[in-house]
C-alpha cells in the first residue's frame, strides 16, 4: 500500500472515537484525585489538611493559568469543578484533548507540589442551560456538605477508639442534629470548622483598579487588571450556584 493511502486509513483509526463538545452548550470539567484515599491516608491529616487544601487551590490556580478560558474554579475534598466560559474553544472542543490536557496539566502540577506521582481522571459535563450551570455547583457543594459532616463524625469516633463498622452503624441512619451534637460531645464545634472544609472554595477573576505612576511625565495613572481571586466564604447551596451564575454574568458583561 502507499504512503499516502496507509497514512489515511490509519489516521481514520485515530479519529474512530472522536467527539466535540456541542458550542452551544454550556461547559464545566470536574477533575478528581486517583485513589486520594490511598494517598491522603499516607500524606496529610485527617479529616482536613491545610497543606491537602492548599496544593488542591494552587491545582485550580493552575489550570485557569494553563491556556484555557476558564471563568470560576471550584474546589472540594479531592476534586476540581471548572465553568469554561462560553467563548472559549480551545482545541474546537475536542473531547478526548480537553479531557487529557486537562488531567495531564492538573497531575503534573500536584505531583510537583507533592513531591511524589498523584493522577486526576477528568470528565466533561456539558449543560444546557444557566439553570443546570447553577444546578451542578449545588449540587457539588451539597456532596461536600454531607460527606463533610460525616468524615468529621468518623474521625471523632475512629480517633476514639471506635472500629469502622460500629462506626458507621452508629450514624447509619441518622441526621445533621445528631451529628453535631455527637461532635459536640468530642469538643468539635462543627460549625466553627474553616468554610472551606463545609462549603469548598472558588478561584475567579477580579478585576481590580490600580494607580500607578507614570515613570516618564510622574502622572498618576489608573488602569484595571484581571487577578484570580481564591473566595473561602461561600454562601450555601441554591445561593452557592447562584454565585457562580453571577460571575459567569460578570465574566459575559467585560467581554
Ligand atoms: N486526610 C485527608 N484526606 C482528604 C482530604 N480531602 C479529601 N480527602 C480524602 O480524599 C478522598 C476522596 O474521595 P474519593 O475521590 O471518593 O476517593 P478516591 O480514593 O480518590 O477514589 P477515586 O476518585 O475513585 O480514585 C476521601 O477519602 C477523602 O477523605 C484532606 O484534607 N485530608
Ligand atoms: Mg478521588
Amino acid at each position: 500500500m502507499e504512503f499516502e493511502a496507509f497514512d489515511r486509513k490509519m489516521r481514520a483509526c485515530e479519529k474512530a472515537l472522536d467527539s466535540y463538545i456541542d458550542p452551544k452548550l454550556f461547559l464545566c470539567a470536574r477533575l478528581d484525585g486517583r485513589g486520594f484515599s490511598n494517598l491522603t491516608e499516607r500524606n496529610f491529616k485527617k479529616p482536613y489538611d491545610e497543606r491537602f487544601y492548599r496544593y488542591m487551590t494552587e491545582t485550580v490556580r493552575h489550570l485557569m493559568n494553563c491556556g484555557f478560558n476558564i471563568i470560576a474554579g471550584y474546589t472540594q475534598s479531592d476534586e476540581i469543578s471548572l465553568l469554561f466560559h462560553p467563548a472559549d474553544n480551545t482545541y474546537n472542543h475536542k473531547t478526548r484533548k480537553l479531557i487529557s490536557v486537562l488531567a495531564g496539566e492538573a497531575s503534573g502540577f500536584f505531583s510537583l507540589k507533592l513531591g511524589a506521582p498523584a493522577a486526576f481522571d477528568c470528565r466533561l459535563i456539558p449543560l444546557e442551560n444557566q439553570k443546570a450551570v447553577k444546578d451542578y455547583f449545588s449540587w457539588r457543594q451539597t456532596d461536600l456538605l454531607r460527606n463533610s459532616l460525616d468524615s468529621c463524625c468518623y474521625y471523632a469516633l475512629l480517633s476514639d477508639g471506635m472500629d469502622y463498622l460500629s462506626a458507621t452503624k452508629k450514624l447509619e441512619g441518622r441526621d445533621v442534629p445528631f451529628k453535631t451534637e455527637l461532635l459536640s460531645s468530642y469538643g468539635i464545634d462543627y460549625n466553627a470548622l474553616p468554610s472551606w472544609q463545609k462549603y469548598g472554595a472558588v478561584l475567579h477573576y477580579e478585576r481590580t483598579e490600580k494607580t500607578a505612576i507614570n515613570q516618564k511625565t510622574g502622572e498618576h495613572v489608573t488602569f484595571c487588571r484581571r487577578e484570580l481571586t481564591l473566595t473561602e466564604e461561600l454562601p450555601a447551596g441554591e445561593k452557592f450556584g447562584e454565585y457562580i451564575l453571577s460571575l459567569m454574568e460578570a465574566a459575559l458583561s467585560q467581554a
